[in-house]
């Protein structure tokens, strides 16, 4: 520990994870901080330029309303958000990221993302909400726009620094602390307002992924449940902690379907051919009113293809030639244009996978895939946790002040922690953000930050460091302290090395709270099975041993993991009914109870307890 150097770095507003949320967050809060005479400081556990979900780059803007030009209203999409997520959305949160989320793609453009546009230069739909994009360097183009506006204004970033947990004076933030993995060097940030942007969580669940593929899951491997657990264990309310989120992929390389579905018009079929939207039409008539109404959400999109697999009718396909055959098929009587319109079909499914996941091209060529001439494999990936896509988890966040809501303490997006900011994955409730929104939301909770930081001026004590230091660097003392006592330093009786506690921790949420191999299928007895391996391993938590920096920022990142496990647990087990069926099925309460619960599940850990309750849902229009 004496070989790590304390760093105290002290500040106004810190921005905690350089996502598109983060990324947001800094262009507005570089602007206003400045303009304020304040400071402002980021933190990245990687570099922003490549962090987090959008890394590897995207196709599509998933959230684009098209408001300016009349195309669709705030309201439609407070609709349609609350019809995918069954019933259970913050209508004011969606409605204030919808306000600003078209001027987030706008500023997208303006720095040079390409989106696609036809003949009159209007953005190519890929459904009524996503507009197409040429999007391998979208991650770039954004974080570049932030590190320019925090570079402009004289703020510092960081890079690298892996953020470990949250620091409280009283019953408000006072900052952060985490490690370098370059350099040898222990962080202390001490700021007046804190917004955690540190995504959501992936590796929970055991992946369908093995061996060398372990890091190969739709969600990208380094987002590991920080922004929970920062937010959770700084006493912050927490909602929809049961909605996990598994989406439907191009099985094993986890390419994206959203362009197959809706721009390509394809269909999904079971292997002997039956397309399962279609053949189990009539289960939708349980899942009433959301499984009438369109679109149907994606838990029950999903749902209809597993009771297929649970049939033994796997595996599933994206019929891909049958959808680009009949895109061609307007063109059959020339067949020069047939044959143009062929290859550009082509060129555009490749580049679906090209934009954004490289991997499942190249499984395609691996495999002898010709999208044109045969189908393709789809699967439900193992759940994950982001409530910024179409899941639901997160914290709970006050409402714009200007909006009719009942959820209102304070400052927009602030957590129930005083001066503690989140959106993007963090904030609850508040599904279908994606990219474009979560950047939006961004920006509204870092303008909200620096006004808290204007408004509580004095600077909150971090009281003492050294016990953070030494609860930081704990397993690596461990390690080099008991290396020495077996031969193999994987196996040994006074430590467990991160990679087998999360394997442990993956085996028994699979198992027990509704995994890939349990069929996405959970009970009370199972869950409550579930918590009690679950207090072991946080009791092993205190044996982790790290031998290296990096091994150290996996024990880290597998503490965050396990507090995420068990608020999903605990959440679960508090529902006593199966919403959202396609995600997880609760086999004692098979049934959806609109009575009962048509609320938010909400909690809070503090001193050691947890506690659980319902509150109420509040529609922002009919
Ligand atoms: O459709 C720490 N998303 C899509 N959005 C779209 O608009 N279009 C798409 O095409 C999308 N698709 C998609 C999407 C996500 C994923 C995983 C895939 C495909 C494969 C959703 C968006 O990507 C998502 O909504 C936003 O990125 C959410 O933003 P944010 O800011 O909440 O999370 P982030 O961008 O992942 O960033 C997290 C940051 O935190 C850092 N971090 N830093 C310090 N300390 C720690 N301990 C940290 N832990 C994490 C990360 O490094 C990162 O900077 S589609 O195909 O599904
Ligand atoms: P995906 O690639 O599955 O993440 O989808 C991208 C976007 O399209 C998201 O907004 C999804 O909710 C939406 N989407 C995907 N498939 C469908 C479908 N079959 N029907 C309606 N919306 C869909």
């Amino acid at each position: 520990m004496e070989n790590w150097e304390t760093v105290q770095v002290t500040t106004d507003v810190l921005i905690c994870g350089g996502g598109m949320s983060a990324c947001g967050a800094a262009v507005e809060a570089a602007y206003w901080a400045k303009k304020n005479g304040l400071k402002v400081t980021l933190v990245d556990k990687a570099t922003p330029v490549r962090s987090g979900a959008v890394a590897m780059g995207l196709s599509a803007i998933n959230e684009y309303i098209g408001y300016a030009a009349g195309e669709n209203t705030l309201e439609d999409y407070v609709r349609y958000v609350r019809q995918d997520l069954m019933g259970i959305s913050r209508e004011d949160l969606v409605y204030n990221i919808a306000r600003h989320v078209d001027s987030s793609v706008h500023l997208f453009e303006k720095w040079g993302l390409p989106i696609w546009t036809d003949e009159n230069g209007k953005y190519v739909r890929e459904g009524r909400w996503q507009v197409m994009i040429n999007g391998e360097s979208y991650k770039v183009i954004v974080a570049e726009a932030a590190l320019n506006a925090m570079a402009e204004a004289g703020f510092e970033v960081y890079e690298r620094v892996f953020i470990v947990g949250p620091i409280m004076d009283g019953d408000r933030i006072a900052g952060a602390y985490g490690f370098s993995t370059r350099e040898n060097k222990f962080y202390v940030f001490n700021a007046k307002a804190v917004y955690a942007g540190m995504g959501g969580a992936v590796h929970v669940f055991r992946p369908r992924s093995t061996g060398e593929g372990l890091g190969r899951s739709w969600y990208p491997p380094f987002n590991s449940g920080a922004t929970t657990y920062f937010t959770l264990t700084a006493g912050a309310e927490q909602t929809c902690q049961e909605i996990r989120f598994i989406p439907v992929r191009f099985k094993d390389a986890y390419g994206p379907v959203g362009a197959w579905f809706l721009l390509f018009k394809s269909r999904a079929t079971s292997a002997v051919g039956g397309e399962y939207m279609a053949v189990r039409k009539d289960e939708l008539n349980n899942w009433a009113p959301y499984g009438l109404a369109k679109p149907i959400p994606a838990n029950l999109r999903n749902y209809l293809g597993m009771l297929d697999t649970d049939e033994g009718l796997g595996p599933l396909y994206m019929e891909t030639a049958e959808a680009i055959q009949n895109l061609a098929e307007a063109y059959k009587d020339d067949q020069k244009a047939f044959k143009k319109k062929m290859k550009e079909l082509e060129s555009e499914a490749w580049e679906d996978f090209l934009d954004m996941t490289v991997s499942q091209a190249i499984l395609w060529a691996a495999n002898n895939i010709y999208p044109e001439q045969s189908r393709s494999e789809i699967a439900a990936c193992e759940p994950y946790f982001i409530g910024s896509h179409s899941g639901g988890s997160g914290a709970w966040v006050s409402g714009p002040e200007d909006l009719d809501t009942p959820y209102k303490w304070g400052y927009g997006n602030m957590t129930t922690v005083k001066g503690l900011f989140t959106a993007g994955d963090g904030s609850g409730a508040s599904s279908h953000k994606f990219s474009s929104g979560s950047h939006a939301e961004g920006r509204w909770a870092g303008k909200n930050a620096v006004k808290f930081a204007l408004e509580n001026a004095d600077l909150p004590s971090i009281g003492d460091v050294e016990a953070l230091k030494e609860a930081t660097f704990a397993p690596m003392k461990r390690f080099e302290e008991n290396k020495g006592y077996t031969t193999d330093p994987n196996i040994n009786p006074n430590y467990i090395r991160p990679m087998q506690f999360m394997f442990r921790l993956q085996k028994l949420m699979d198992e027990y709270a509704g995994g890939v191999s349990s069929a996405f299928k959970t009970s009370i007895a199972l869950l409550e099975r579930g918590l009690e391996l679950l207090e072991m391993l946080k009791e092993d938590s205190e044996k982790l041993g790290a031998e290296t920096a990096y091994e150290l920022e996996r024990c880290w990142e597998n503490i965050h993991r396990m507090w995420q496990a068990e608020v999903h647990i605990r959440t679960i087990i508090f529902r006593e009914e199966t919403r959202w069926p396609g995600y997880y099925f609760r086999a004692d309460t098979p049934k959806m109870d609109e009575e009962n619960w048509k609320v938010f599940a909400n909690c809070v850990y503090k001193d050691g307890n947890w506690e659980f309750f319902k509150r109420e849902i509040h529609a922002l229009c009919d």
